[in-house]
């Protein structure tokens, strides 16, 4: 029985009313993912709203991400795409092995001398040259995180031999970091950043710094990620080996 209920004094639109009911239902796992949501009929009957209502609500949160219509008819909970473990993956790959479609809007791609903070934090001399990457990525068409990375010029040949995936580029010529250090926090949006994900002001995000390092143990990528908090999750696999 996931029927909350609808504040009579309150507010709130009615749609907003069922989807916090919605919402509240999956975060307290009476809805797992995956699991198909009650039909429209049925939610319309148990809150006594309009059919009309339910289905706004329903369509916010597909816009959202947080349910799917992917299968048929029938609307699910989807599942949150995130990293299946912390191996040192590409945004690609991990959203390929979610399932879901990566794709990427580039906001700029450029070349130029490292920052003083850049220099500091990749160990370089001021006058290194370094690409800068800033995209937004998706899955499925749903903005999912906004990155800018910094990577040693002499990892590429070219600006253009990025046209996509990133490590996938430094994979076919052998430069692909194969360690990184990672450090992760919660943040609240910025303007920009909400905008550029399609988010609210003040929305929940994970913000994770990865400094990635070659074989020969210099550091080649600095990339700061800002994930949306309702889109993404963390799966770390831990093992007791000693
Ligand atoms: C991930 C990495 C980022 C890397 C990017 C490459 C995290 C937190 N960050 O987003 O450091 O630059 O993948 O992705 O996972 P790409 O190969 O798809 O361009």
């Amino acid at each position: 029985d996931i029927v909350g209920r609808l504040g009579k004094d309150e507010q709130a639109p009615l749609y907003l009313q069922v989807q916090r009911i919605l919402r509240e239902a999956i975060n307290n796992r009476l809805l797992d993912q995956n699991e198909v949501i009650p039909t429209e009929r049925d939610l319309a009957k148990a809150l006594d709203v309009s059919r009309i209502t339910i289905r706004k609500a329903i369509d916010g949160l597909v816009t959202e991400g947080l349910l799917s219509r992917r299968h048929g008819a029938r609307t699910f909970v989807a599942m949150p795409v995130g990293n299946s473990s912390l191996k040192l993956t590409s945004f690609t790959e991990d959203m390929i092995s979610r399932g879901r479609k990566p794709h990427s809007e580039w906001i700029s791609k450029a070349q130029g001398k490292v920052t003083p903070d850049e220099a500091i934090y990749l160990g370089l001399s001021p006058d290194t040259m370094v690409y800068r990457f800033r995209r937004v990525r998706f899955a499925d068409e749903k903005a999912v995180a906004l990155e800018y990375t910094t990577l040693l010029r002499c990892c590429l040949p070219s600006l253009e031999c990025v046209t996509n995936s990133v490590y996938e580029a430094l994979g076919k010529i052998g430069q692909r970091p194969v360690r990184a250090l990672q450090r992760m926090r919660a943040v609240n949006f910025t303007c920009e950043q909400a905008d550029r994900l399609g988010a609210q002001l003040g929305d929940a995000g994970f913000f994770i710094e990865r400094l990635g390092f070659l074989q020969d143990g210099r550091a080649c990528e600095f990339t700061r990620s800002y994930y949306r908090g309702d889109a993404y999750d963390i799966v770390a696999e831990l093992n007791d080996l000693n």
